[in-house]
């Protein structure tokens, strides 16, 4: 039908830290769309630690991306064409065809987002796979109590701003927030309502973390993994729980971790450690949205984004992704000049 679009390819397999020369940019042409299938015009597309994993070829839970094509992960747009029922023009919609400026799907891939509650871009945040993962994780892998002490780690990302919202909003006793710069440490406590936070770089975290949280942790929420980790089970109380979300101090790891040095204490403490994974955790979704839209919607949770223009700059959001240049979620704007 004469549309053209742009995707982002993987080209080579990173080793240790991602470089742009890992990807590529290419303009494609457009399929109309067959019979069931919708034409997306992609508005925003999100950029994931995750996608770290997949861009090797190790097989983990997701299957590694394919050299020479396009990449994918989740997307939100509008749909331009539809050759199926129950999607029409101009119907928002969030998929899983992301790194592109266009995507053609078949419907039942699509789902329609309700942009009254929420701007579109906010399904790729905190309405969506990274809000869950901070509700799931919390509330059904840590069981957050009232009254706990609750640490969350990478507390100025996606996941961990409202990881720590919601610990306060559900009666967490103390939130202590750990980040990467001085202002993040600040939007924390003057704005996401942490009792305490520290920036990770300034001294050792279990330093920081003991002068934080002076009679221990409940609920450790990870997101960091290595030094952090070794940290939280260093503050532990007996049978704390620490939900372990991530460890992104590792993704770009070429050599084991030096820590956590001191895994004793696990015995000793009684420690309930879990991995989660998300979609571990789609029968929560409605009542996520149920419970997390009003909140969204009134303002009482506040979400960030850090917004980067141009399909063409995804590769660079990613990479500045993993260097912390993000505060809240981390959105490549795929409308607009920068296309
Ligand atoms: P995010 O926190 O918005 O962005 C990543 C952040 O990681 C950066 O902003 C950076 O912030 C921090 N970071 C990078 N290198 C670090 C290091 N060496 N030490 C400490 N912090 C570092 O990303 P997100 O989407 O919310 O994801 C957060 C975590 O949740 C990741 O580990 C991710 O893999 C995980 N996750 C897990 C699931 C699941 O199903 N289990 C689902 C979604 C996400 P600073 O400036 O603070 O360094
Ligand atoms: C999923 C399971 C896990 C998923 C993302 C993740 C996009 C993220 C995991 C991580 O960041 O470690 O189904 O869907």
């Amino acid at each position: 039908m004469g549309h053209g679009g742009v995707e982002v390819r993987l080209v080579s397999r990173p080793v240790g830290r991602p470089r742009l020369s890992d990807f590529e940019v290419a303009e494609v042409d457009l399929p109309a769309p067959g019979p069931g299938q919708i034409l997306v015009r992609n508005q925003a597309i999100s950029v994931d630690p995750y996608m770290r994993g997949r861009m090797s070829e190790a097989k983990s839970y997701a299957a590694p991306y394919r050299l020479g094509r396009a990449m994918h992960g989740a997307a939100v747009g509008e749909v331009l064409e539809s050759a199926a029922d129950g999607f029409a023009p101009g119907d928002w919609v969030l998929h899983g065809l992301g790194w592109r400026t266009h995507a053609v799907l078949e419907a039942p891939m699509a789902t329609r987002i309700d942009v009254e509650v929420a701007p579109p871009s906010a399904y790729l945040g905190v309405l969506g796979m990274p809000g869950l993962t901070a509700y799931a994780g919390l509330l059904h892998v840590a069981g957050l109590a009232a009254g706990d002490t609750v640490f969350v780690s990478g507390a100025a990302g996606a996941v961990g701003s409202l990881a720590g919202q919601l610990a306060r909003l559900r009666g967490a006793g103390r939130v202590v927030g750990s980040a990467g710069s001085a202002a993040k440490v600040a939007h924390l406590v003057d704005d996401l309502g942490f009792d305490a936070a520290f920036n990770y770089k300034d001294a050792p975290v279990r330093e920081q973390l003991a002068a934080a949280a002076p009679d221990g942790i409940q609920v450790y929420f990870d997101n960091v993994g290595g030094e952090h980790l070794e940290a939280a089970i260093d503050a532990a109380v007996v049978h704390a729980r620490f939900a372990i979300c991530g460890m992104i101090s590792l993704y770009n790891a070429t050599e084991p971790p030096p820590a956590p040095r001191n895994m004793p204490q696990i015995v000793a403490k009684r420690l309930f450690i879990r991995g989660f994974l998300v979609s571990d955790h789609n029968d929560l979704q409605a009542q996520f949205h149920a419970e997390v839209g009003p909140l969204v919607r009134d303002g009482a949770i506040h979400y960030d984004e850090t917004v980067v223009d141009g399909i063409r700059n995804a590769p660079q959001a990613f990479l500045d992704l993993l260097d912390g240049a993000n505060t809240g979620k981390m959105i490549v704007r795929t409308t607009g000049a920068a296309g």
